[in-house]
Protein backbone atom coordinates (compact mmCIF):
# COMPACT_ATOMS: atom_id res chain seq x y z
CA UNK A 1 0.00 0.00 0.00
CA UNK A 2 1.11 3.81 -0.91
CA UNK A 3 1.13 5.93 2.69
CA UNK A 4 -0.57 8.76 2.06
CA UNK A 5 -0.89 11.44 4.16
CA UNK A 6 -4.33 12.00 5.55
CA UNK A 7 -4.44 15.92 4.04
CA UNK A 8 -1.00 16.61 2.64
CA UNK A 9 1.78 15.37 1.25
CA UNK A 10 4.05 12.93 2.92
CA UNK A 11 7.39 14.31 4.02
CA UNK A 12 10.79 13.13 3.43
CA UNK A 13 13.24 14.24 5.88
CA UNK A 14 16.51 14.07 4.40
CA UNK A 15 19.63 11.78 5.90
CA UNK A 16 22.32 12.73 4.11
CA UNK A 17 25.04 10.27 5.65
CA UNK A 18 27.91 11.39 3.53
CA UNK A 19 30.92 13.40 3.64
CA UNK A 20 30.37 15.65 0.59
CA UNK A 21 26.97 16.33 -0.04
CA UNK A 22 26.32 19.71 -0.84
CA UNK A 23 24.51 21.12 1.92
CA UNK A 24 24.46 19.14 5.10
CA UNK A 25 27.52 16.87 3.97
CA UNK A 26 29.63 16.20 6.83
CA UNK A 27 27.41 17.14 9.56
CA UNK A 28 26.26 13.26 9.98
CA UNK A 29 29.68 11.11 9.86
CA UNK A 30 29.09 8.60 12.79
CA UNK A 31 26.16 6.42 13.20
CA UNK A 32 24.86 8.00 16.49
CA UNK A 33 25.13 11.48 14.95
CA UNK A 34 23.16 10.60 11.89
CA UNK A 35 20.23 8.48 13.79
CA UNK A 36 20.14 11.82 16.62
CA UNK A 37 19.67 13.88 13.53
CA UNK A 38 16.89 11.39 11.83
CA UNK A 39 15.52 10.99 15.28
CA UNK A 40 15.14 14.55 15.38
CA UNK A 41 13.63 14.93 11.35
CA UNK A 42 10.54 12.53 12.80
CA UNK A 43 9.94 14.29 15.75
CA UNK A 44 9.73 17.26 13.90
CA UNK A 45 7.33 15.78 11.21
CA UNK A 46 9.06 14.15 8.82
CA UNK A 47 6.66 10.91 7.94
CA UNK A 48 9.84 8.84 6.34
CA UNK A 49 13.83 9.34 6.67
CA UNK A 50 15.40 9.52 3.52
CA UNK A 51 18.68 7.84 3.97
CA UNK A 52 21.47 8.18 1.64
CA UNK A 53 25.41 7.43 1.95
CA UNK A 54 27.31 8.58 -1.85
CA UNK A 55 26.47 11.94 -2.55
CA UNK A 56 24.57 12.27 -6.34
CA UNK A 57 25.73 15.84 -6.61
CA UNK A 58 26.84 17.21 -9.78
CA UNK A 59 30.84 16.28 -10.33
CA UNK A 60 30.68 14.08 -7.25
CA UNK A 61 33.11 10.84 -7.60
CA UNK A 62 31.35 7.32 -7.21
CA UNK A 63 31.49 5.65 -4.10
CA UNK A 64 32.63 1.90 -3.66
CA UNK A 65 29.24 0.02 -2.81
CA UNK A 66 31.29 -1.54 0.19
CA UNK A 67 31.27 2.25 1.91
CA UNK A 68 28.48 3.32 1.25
CA UNK A 69 26.65 0.22 2.59
CA UNK A 70 29.04 0.71 6.06
CA UNK A 71 27.86 4.51 6.38
CA UNK A 72 24.31 3.05 6.33
CA UNK A 73 23.35 -0.06 6.70
CA UNK A 74 23.64 0.70 10.80
CA UNK A 75 21.87 3.94 10.63
CA UNK A 76 18.84 2.09 8.81
CA UNK A 77 19.43 -0.61 10.85
CA UNK A 78 19.16 1.39 14.03
CA UNK A 79 16.40 3.64 12.79
CA UNK A 80 14.22 0.43 11.94
CA UNK A 81 14.52 -0.44 15.62
CA UNK A 82 13.54 2.66 16.67
CA UNK A 83 10.26 2.07 14.52
CA UNK A 84 11.22 5.12 11.96
CA UNK A 85 9.96 4.49 8.74
CA UNK A 86 13.19 4.74 6.50
CA UNK A 87 13.05 5.38 1.84
CA UNK A 88 16.91 3.92 1.08
CA UNK A 89 18.43 7.27 -1.54
CA UNK A 90 20.66 5.13 -3.15
CA UNK A 91 21.89 3.76 -7.04
CA UNK A 92 23.08 0.46 -5.97
CA UNK A 93 20.65 -2.84 -5.83
CA UNK A 94 22.82 -4.70 -3.27
CA UNK A 95 22.03 -1.42 -1.02
CA UNK A 96 18.50 -1.02 -1.57
CA UNK A 97 18.11 -5.23 -1.39
CA UNK A 98 20.01 -5.15 1.85
CA UNK A 99 18.00 -1.77 3.35
CA UNK A 100 14.54 -4.04 2.16
CA UNK A 101 16.08 -6.63 4.04
CA UNK A 102 16.32 -4.22 7.04
CA UNK A 103 12.71 -2.80 6.52
CA UNK A 104 12.94 0.27 4.73
CA UNK A 105 9.68 0.88 2.82
CA UNK A 106 11.16 2.53 -0.01
CA UNK A 107 14.09 2.41 -2.37
CA UNK A 108 14.86 6.15 -3.94
CA UNK A 109 16.63 5.53 -6.90
CA UNK A 110 18.20 9.08 -8.71
CA UNK A 111 18.96 7.13 -12.16
CA UNK A 112 15.36 5.52 -11.92
CA UNK A 113 17.34 2.00 -12.38
CA UNK A 114 19.88 3.23 -15.27
CA UNK A 115 22.87 2.96 -12.77
CA UNK A 116 22.53 -0.69 -11.58
CA UNK A 117 21.11 -3.31 -14.32
CA UNK A 118 20.02 -4.88 -10.80
CA UNK A 119 17.99 -2.22 -9.40
CA UNK A 120 15.18 -2.81 -11.18
CA UNK A 121 14.91 -6.44 -10.18
CA UNK A 122 15.38 -5.99 -6.86
CA UNK A 123 12.63 -3.13 -6.37
CA UNK A 124 10.43 -5.92 -8.62
CA UNK A 125 11.94 -8.50 -5.87
CA UNK A 126 11.05 -6.52 -2.34
CA UNK A 127 7.83 -5.15 -3.37
CA UNK A 128 9.26 -1.89 -1.90
CA UNK A 129 7.66 1.51 -3.37
CA UNK A 130 10.23 2.62 -5.54
CA UNK A 131 11.09 6.30 -6.73
CA UNK A 132 11.88 6.64 -10.12
CA UNK A 133 14.16 10.01 -10.60
CA UNK A 134 14.74 11.67 -14.09
CA UNK A 135 18.25 12.47 -14.46
CA UNK A 136 20.65 12.23 -17.49
CA UNK A 137 24.00 10.85 -17.68
CA UNK A 138 25.54 10.16 -14.10
CA UNK A 139 26.57 12.79 -11.58
CA UNK A 140 30.21 13.27 -13.64
CA UNK A 141 28.21 13.69 -16.64
CA UNK A 142 24.86 15.23 -15.91
CA UNK A 143 25.51 18.85 -15.60
CA UNK A 144 26.78 19.00 -19.89
CA UNK A 145 23.35 16.75 -20.50
CA UNK A 146 21.43 20.06 -20.32
CA UNK A 147 20.05 20.65 -23.45
CA UNK A 148 15.80 20.73 -23.61
CA UNK A 149 13.52 22.14 -26.07
CA UNK A 150 10.52 21.71 -24.18
CA UNK A 151 11.67 20.62 -20.85
CA UNK A 152 8.08 19.12 -19.16
CA UNK A 153 7.55 17.24 -22.53
CA UNK A 154 11.41 15.98 -22.78
CA UNK A 155 11.71 14.75 -18.76
CA UNK A 156 7.85 13.15 -19.00
CA UNK A 157 8.83 11.15 -22.01
CA UNK A 158 11.67 10.29 -20.52
CA UNK A 159 10.37 9.21 -17.39
CA UNK A 160 7.15 7.20 -19.19
CA UNK A 161 10.40 4.86 -20.67
CA UNK A 162 11.51 4.56 -17.28
CA UNK A 163 8.53 3.81 -16.09
CA UNK A 164 7.96 1.04 -19.14
CA UNK A 165 10.94 -0.26 -18.56
CA UNK A 166 10.49 -0.83 -14.78
CA UNK A 167 7.01 -2.48 -15.35
CA UNK A 168 8.82 -4.65 -17.83
CA UNK A 169 10.96 -5.85 -15.51
CA UNK A 170 7.89 -6.51 -13.34
CA UNK A 171 7.63 -3.38 -10.88
CA UNK A 172 3.97 -3.06 -10.26
CA UNK A 173 2.86 0.43 -11.64
CA UNK A 174 1.22 1.12 -8.25
CA UNK A 175 4.31 1.03 -6.65
CA UNK A 176 5.95 3.04 -8.84
CA UNK A 177 6.31 6.75 -7.66
CA UNK A 178 7.86 9.71 -10.36
CA UNK A 179 10.37 12.64 -9.64
CA UNK A 180 11.14 15.42 -12.01
CA UNK A 181 14.14 14.94 -11.06
CA UNK A 182 15.08 18.90 -9.76
CA UNK A 183 18.23 19.54 -10.19
CA UNK A 184 19.89 16.75 -12.06
CA UNK A 185 20.43 17.67 -15.73
CA UNK A 186 19.23 20.87 -15.48
CA UNK A 187 19.56 24.67 -15.11
CA UNK A 188 17.79 26.49 -13.12
CA UNK A 189 15.51 28.00 -15.69
CA UNK A 190 14.28 24.00 -16.41
CA UNK A 191 14.23 24.02 -12.42
CA UNK A 192 11.72 26.50 -12.59
CA UNK A 193 9.76 25.63 -15.73
CA UNK A 194 9.47 21.93 -14.17
CA UNK A 195 8.28 23.25 -10.56
CA UNK A 196 5.75 25.37 -12.36
CA UNK A 197 4.77 22.23 -14.84
CA UNK A 198 4.37 19.99 -11.91
CA UNK A 199 1.15 19.25 -12.75
CA UNK A 200 1.14 18.06 -15.69
CA UNK A 201 4.00 15.18 -13.98
CA UNK A 202 1.03 14.47 -11.67
CA UNK A 203 -1.67 13.70 -14.58
CA UNK A 204 0.58 10.56 -15.27
CA UNK A 205 -1.33 9.30 -12.61
CA UNK A 206 1.74 7.85 -10.34
CA UNK A 207 1.98 9.72 -6.91
CA UNK A 208 4.82 12.50 -7.78
CA UNK A 209 7.78 13.39 -5.29
CA UNK A 210 9.76 16.41 -5.43
CA UNK A 211 13.06 16.98 -4.33
CA UNK A 212 14.01 20.82 -4.80
CA UNK A 213 15.15 21.44 -0.96
CA UNK A 214 18.38 23.89 -0.59
CA UNK A 215 19.16 23.36 -4.06
CA UNK A 216 21.28 25.69 -6.00
CA UNK A 217 18.78 27.66 -8.16
CA UNK A 218 16.89 28.82 -4.82
CA UNK A 219 20.18 30.56 -3.83
CA UNK A 220 19.97 32.22 -6.65
CA UNK A 221 17.49 34.07 -4.80
CA UNK A 222 19.47 35.20 -2.24
CA UNK A 223 23.20 37.38 -1.80
CA UNK A 224 25.70 34.92 -3.35
CA UNK A 225 27.43 35.12 0.57
CA UNK A 226 23.85 33.59 1.85
CA UNK A 227 24.46 29.83 3.62
CA UNK A 228 22.57 26.97 1.99
CA UNK A 229 19.73 26.61 5.15
CA UNK A 230 18.84 30.82 4.55
CA UNK A 231 17.09 28.75 1.24
CA UNK A 232 14.65 26.51 3.83
CA UNK A 233 12.03 29.35 3.55
CA UNK A 234 12.23 29.10 -0.03
CA UNK A 235 11.79 25.36 0.20
CA UNK A 236 8.51 25.11 2.25
CA UNK A 237 7.26 27.79 0.27
CA UNK A 238 7.86 24.99 -3.13
CA UNK A 239 6.12 22.46 -0.72
CA UNK A 240 3.08 24.04 -0.32
CA UNK A 241 3.22 25.25 -4.33
CA UNK A 242 4.06 21.72 -4.45
CA UNK A 243 0.73 20.64 -2.70
CA UNK A 244 -0.72 22.81 -4.84
CA UNK A 245 -0.08 21.09 -7.74
CA UNK A 246 -0.87 17.84 -6.33
CA UNK A 247 2.28 16.14 -5.51
CA UNK A 248 2.37 13.34 -3.37
CA UNK A 249 5.88 13.81 -1.24
CA UNK A 250 8.06 16.64 -0.69
CA UNK A 251 12.16 15.67 -0.02
CA UNK A 252 13.23 18.19 2.60
CA UNK A 253 16.09 19.20 5.12
CA UNK A 254 14.41 21.15 7.26
CA UNK A 255 11.33 19.26 7.99
CA UNK A 256 10.12 22.36 10.33
CA UNK A 257 9.42 25.17 8.13
CA UNK A 258 8.16 22.43 5.09
CA UNK A 259 5.80 20.64 7.96
CA UNK A 260 3.88 24.47 8.28
CA UNK A 261 4.10 25.60 5.08
CA UNK A 262 2.17 22.21 4.19
CA UNK A 263 -0.72 23.20 7.20
CA UNK A 264 -1.21 26.56 6.04
CA UNK A 265 -1.77 24.14 2.56
CA UNK A 266 -3.98 21.61 4.16
CA UNK A 267 -6.08 24.34 5.98
CA UNK A 268 -6.68 26.48 3.27
CA UNK A 269 -7.39 23.22 1.15
CA UNK A 270 -9.79 21.93 3.46
CA UNK A 271 -11.28 25.60 3.79
CA UNK A 272 -11.93 25.54 0.11
CA UNK A 273 -13.43 22.06 -0.28
CA UNK A 274 -15.45 22.59 3.24
CA UNK A 275 -16.58 26.23 2.05
CA UNK A 276 -17.13 24.92 -1.65
CA UNK A 277 -19.78 22.22 0.26
CA UNK A 278 -21.46 25.24 2.33
CA UNK A 279 -21.64 27.25 -0.54
CA UNK A 280 -23.35 24.72 -1.75
CA UNK A 281 -25.66 23.88 0.57
CA UNK A 282 -26.83 27.25 0.97
CA UNK A 283 -27.65 27.95 -2.91
CA UNK A 284 -29.73 24.72 -2.36
CA UNK A 285 -31.33 25.81 0.25
CA UNK A 286 -31.81 29.36 -1.36
CA UNK A 287 -33.48 27.55 -4.61
CA UNK A 288 -35.95 25.68 -2.42
N1 LIG B 1 18.00 15.08 -4.79
C1 LIG B 1 19.14 14.72 -4.17
C2 LIG B 1 19.29 13.41 -3.69
N2 LIG B 1 18.31 12.51 -3.79
N3 LIG B 1 16.14 11.95 -4.51
C3 LIG B 1 15.01 12.28 -5.14
N4 LIG B 1 14.03 11.36 -5.29
N5 LIG B 1 14.81 13.52 -5.67
C4 LIG B 1 15.74 14.50 -5.57
O1 LIG B 1 15.51 15.60 -6.08
C5 LIG B 1 16.98 14.17 -4.92
C6 LIG B 1 17.14 12.86 -4.40
C7 LIG B 1 20.25 15.70 -4.04
O2 LIG B 1 20.07 16.52 -2.94
P1 LIG B 1 20.85 16.30 -1.53
O3 LIG B 1 22.32 16.16 -1.85
O4 LIG B 1 20.54 17.49 -0.72
O5 LIG B 1 20.33 15.05 -0.89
Amino acid sequence: MLPVGPSRPIIFGILNVTPDSFSDGGAHDSVAAAVEHAVQLFASGADIVDVGGESTRPGAVRLEVAEEQRRVLPVVRELRAQGIPVSIDTLNASTAAACAELGAAIINDVSAATADVDMALVAAESKLLFVACHSRGSSATMNTRTRYVHPIAEVRRELEYRLAALITAGVKPERIILDPGIGFSKTSEHNWALLAGLHEFVALGHPVLVGASRKGFLGELLPAEAAVTERDPATAVISALSAEAGAWGVRVHDVVSTKAALEVWSAMNGARTNGARTTGARTTGARK
